[in-house]
Order: structure tokens, then C-alpha cells, then sequence
């Protein structure tokens, strides 16, 4: 499929992050043209659209915002989830960096469609040049009075506050941003209440991720029939693909949804020189590796799904035959040790101990039993977290062992009978 430049169509302008080249193509033109519809109709249009979250759960975007309660006499939240921080993730920082204003704009169309006054931007703390940048798109809607009291006479009022988050990787599940947000240590409550009917100060609250709210005011202009064209039944619309790893050309490529891995791959200039593809991941650290055999399948949500994975964020992640799995496998781990929240037992103590197992295997110091004891270690991670966090950390094993089993295998050079105590060698 070809490659469809819509939100990224005016990247390469100098000044495409400002306000000026943001209205040199038609941005906030719609905005008189939502507040002179009902917030039901931009709601209906949305639902109509099919558009899907793309923070990676790829909930229905429509179907949220109708969730929140009408006529409640609570007020309402937006809140934008741009807390990317999944290793291979890295798509809603350059859509900020590039057109802060489609950001903007979005937020002006879902506050009025889900009558919230406020929105928030919750951006991950380490990206001080983002946040910055929105900050200033925000000041120029500000100046330019999209932003505020009665905007363009609508009647209309929404703030927007751009947060910075503190580097906390947890921070981008849902419900601990709220808590991030409200000030507090941020980690995950528990769910239900969805935030749609008790989110940010208990008040209902839509939280979406970045890239899926540049996609409305493209929605708005026009129309949900224009969007569905794009992608597929189940997976309308076109995505901002982010290639990292071994390929030519890493880099974001914007394409329909339903696009294979092997057209990104030759959107991405092929392999690098003189290497073949060993695995790839379609779409951050948390979803299950493919392999080269899968690289026809469309990705869509549903086809994904039909793999045994997930589209995640839609950001791949090319490996080829020079990588270690067992290496790959045990930094995602580390990772997600460091950044597990510690509020559960089965992800605190789990990903600690999986940490350590790994590093057996990458040092050789493991036993073949241990195969078994990292399995045995992730099943009673996963479906036992209190979030995704900890299921994330025990998803990329058993795919890498079913795919690569002699590489772990080779990691296995100590007898059973000399087994090393991993309790009694432990420091706490
Ligand atoms: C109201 C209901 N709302 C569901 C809402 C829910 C949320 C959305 C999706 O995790 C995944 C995770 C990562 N009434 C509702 C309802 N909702 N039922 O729908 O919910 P959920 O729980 O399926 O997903 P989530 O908690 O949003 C997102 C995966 O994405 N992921 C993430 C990558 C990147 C980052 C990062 O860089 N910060 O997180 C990649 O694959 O593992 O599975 O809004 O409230 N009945
Ligand atoms: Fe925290 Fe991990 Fe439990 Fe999530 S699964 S609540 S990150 S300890």
C-alpha cells in the first residue's frame, strides 16, 4: 500500500510546529464549525469514523468518549496520554515535535464533543524539548484565542495545561497517570470504575493517547466515509509506523493500516547491508516477537490478534541475525523490573527474579531446568498483575522460546547438582 502522509503531510516545513504554518494548511479552520454542531453530532462522527485508541489497546476512540456520563452536573476532564516511554515506541514525540497544533486542535474538538473545560497534556518528563514545544503551541492557540473563555464566541471555555510526568514508565498506564496527575505517587487503580465515570479528581475523565487525538480534527474536516477508506473494516484509518532497529532508513512512515511489515521494510530501505531478518515486533517491548514468515500479514488490530500478538503501538521493531534473543528478552525484563510500580507481588517479586534469571542465561551460568523455572515464573505473572505492567514483562518469553529455544539452550552450562542458590546469593 501506498504511503499516506496525513498527519505527518507537512513535516519537512521549517515552521510547520508553529502557528502560522499549522494555519497555513487549513489548522482550527474546523473549530467554528464544531461548536456550531451538538457535542452529540462530533461524538456520532467519531463512533462513525471507527476511529481506534493508538496507544496501544486500540480501544474504540467514539465508543470512550460516549461512556462519559451527559448532563451530570460533574465537570469533565480530557487528558492526553503522551507519556510514551515502551522501548521501540517513539511516535507521539516526533508528532509533538512536528505539529504540536494538530495535538491542540484535537483537544479543542473532544473537550467540546465530551463537555470537559480543562484538558491536560501528560507528557513523559524526559522529553524537556516536547514539552517545551507544546507548551508553546498552547500559548499561540492561547494568543490566537482558540484557547480560553467564550472561544471565538462559542461560549465555549477549555484550558489546556501541559504536565511534565517525572520518568516513571507506569505513569503511562492509565489510571497511575491520574494519580501522577493529581500529585501523587503515580500507580494504577483498580478498574472499575473506568476514568470515563470516575477518572481525574473522581470526576469522568476521557484519557487518549496522543496520536489518536491529532487524528480528529482530520476527521472533522473530512468526514468519517474519508477516514474508512483507509485500513480495514476492523483497523480503519492510517497510522503513524515507527520503524527502529537493523533497517536502512529507521524512521516514521504513515500508512494505512492493513500495510504489511515487508512494505514498511522496503519503505525503511530493506535490512541493513549485508544482513537477513532474524524476529521483529510490531509494536513495542510489551507484544510478542514475529518472525520472518509473518512479515505478509496485515497490521490491523485484528490480524495481529489472529498472531498470537498485538499491534501494540504500531511501532516496529526490526531485529536481524546478529541479535542475541536471549539478550533482547533479558534487557525488556530488566526493564521492566526497574519500572514495575511495586504495588503487586506477582510483578514486584516476578519481575525481579526474571531479571535475575535472564542474566543467567546471557552469562551461561543457567541450567536447562531453568528453561522450565522462567516459564513456571512468567505464567504466574501474567493474569495475576493488578495491570498490564507486569503481564508486558512476562509476555516476550514464551514466544522468544518457542522461536529460538537453542539460545537459551546455550545459556545452560552448570549442572543441576551445582545449581547456584539465587535466595541465598541475593542481596536485598
Ligand atoms: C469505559 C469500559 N472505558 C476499557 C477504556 C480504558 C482504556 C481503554 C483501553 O493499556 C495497552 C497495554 C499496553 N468502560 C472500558 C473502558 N475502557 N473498557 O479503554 O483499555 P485497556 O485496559 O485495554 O488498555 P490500557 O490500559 O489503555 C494499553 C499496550 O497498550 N502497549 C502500551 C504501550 C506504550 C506505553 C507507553 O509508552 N507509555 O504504555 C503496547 O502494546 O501493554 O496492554 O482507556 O479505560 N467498560
Ligand atoms: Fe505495579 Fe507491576 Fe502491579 Fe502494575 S503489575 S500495579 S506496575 S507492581
Amino acid at each position: 500500500m501506498p504511503l499516506t502522509p496525513i498527519l505527518t503531510a507537512h513535516w519537512d516545513e521549517a515552521d510547520s510546529h508553529t502557528l502560522e504554518g499549522y494555519r497555513r494548511h487549513g489548522g482550527y479552520d474546523m473549530v467554528p464549525v464544531t461548536f456550531g454542531a451538538h457535542p452529540d453530532e462530533i461524538i456520532a462522527l467519531v463512533k462513525e469514523s471507527g476511529l481506534r485508541g493508538r496507544g496501544g489497546a486500540g480501544f474504540p476512540t467514539g465508543m470512550k468518549w460516549g461512556f462519559v456520563p451527559q448532563n451530570d452536573g460533574k465537570p469533565h476532564y480530557l487528558v492526553i496520554n503522551a507519556d510514551e516511554s515502551e522501548p521501540g515506541a517513539c511516535k507521539d514525540i516526533p508528532l509533538m515535535m512536528a505539529n504540536p497544533h494538530s495535538l491542540v486542535e484535537g483537544c479543542i474538538h473532544a473537550s467540546y464533543a465530551i463537555r470537559a473545560n480543562y484538558a491536560f497534556i501528560y507528557i513523559r518528563g524526559e522529553v524537556p524539548h516536547v514539552i517545551r514545544r507544546v507548551t508553546a503551541a498552547v500559548r499561540e492557540a492561547y494568543a490566537a484565542g482558540f484557547l480560553g473563555k467564550d472561544i471565538l464566541g462559542s461560549g465555549f471555555d477549555l484550558d489546556i495545561v501541559v504536565h511534565s510526568g517525572a520518568g516513571a514508565y507506569i505513569c503511562g498506564e492509565e489510571t497511575a497517570l491520574l494519580d501522577s496527575l493529581e500529585g501523587r505517587r503515580g500507580q494504577p487503580r483498580l478498574k472499575p470504575p473506568f476514568p470515563a465515570v470516575a477518572g481525574l479528581y473522581a470526576a469522568p475523565t476521557v484519557i487518549n493517547n496522543a496520536e489518536t487525538i491529532a487524528n480528529i480534527p482530520t476527521i472533522v474536516r473530512n468526514g468519517a466515509e474519508w477516514f474508512k477508506q483507509f485500513g480495514t473494516e476492523k483497523s480503519p484509518g492510517f497510522k503513524l509506523f515507527a520503524v527502529s532497529g537493523h533497517v536502512q532508513r529507521p524512521g516514521i512512515y504513515e500508512a494505512p493500516l492493513g500495510t504489511t511489515m515487508r512494505e514498511l521494510l522496503e519503505y525503511a530501505g530493506g535490512m541493513r547491508e549485508g544482513h537477513e531478518l532474524k524476529f521483529w515486533i510490531p509494536g513495542g517491548s510489551s507484544v510478542p516477537m514475529l518472525l520472518p514468515e509473518h512479515l505478509d500479514t496485515p497490521l490491523t488490530y485484528e490480524d495481529m490478534a489472529g498472531l498470537g500478538t498485538m499491534l501494540g503501538t504500531g511501532t516496529p521493531m526490526v531485529f536481524d541475525e546478529t541479535t542475541s534473543v536471549v539478550r533482547a528478552i533479558s534487557r525488556w525484563i530488566h526493564f521492566y523490573k526497574h519500572e514495575s510500580c511495586g504495588k503487586c507481588t506477582p510483578c514486584r517479586e516476578g519481575t525481579f527474579w526474571l531479571d535475575q534469571m535472564l542474566v543467567r542465561f546471557e552469562n551461561g551460568t543457567a541450567a536447562e531446568v531453568d528453561i522450565d523455572t522462567v516459564d513456571d515464573i512468567c505464567k504466574q505473572i501474567s493474569g495475576r498483575s493488578f495491570c498490564a505492567l507486569g503481564d508486558a514483562a512476562a509476555t516476550p518469553y514464551a514466544p522468544a522460546l518457542k522461536y529460538f529455544r537453542e539460545e537459551f539452550l546455550a545459556g545452560t552450562h552448570t549442572p543441576a547438582d551445582q545449581l547456584f542458590d539465587p535466595v541465598a546469593a541475593t542481596v536485598f
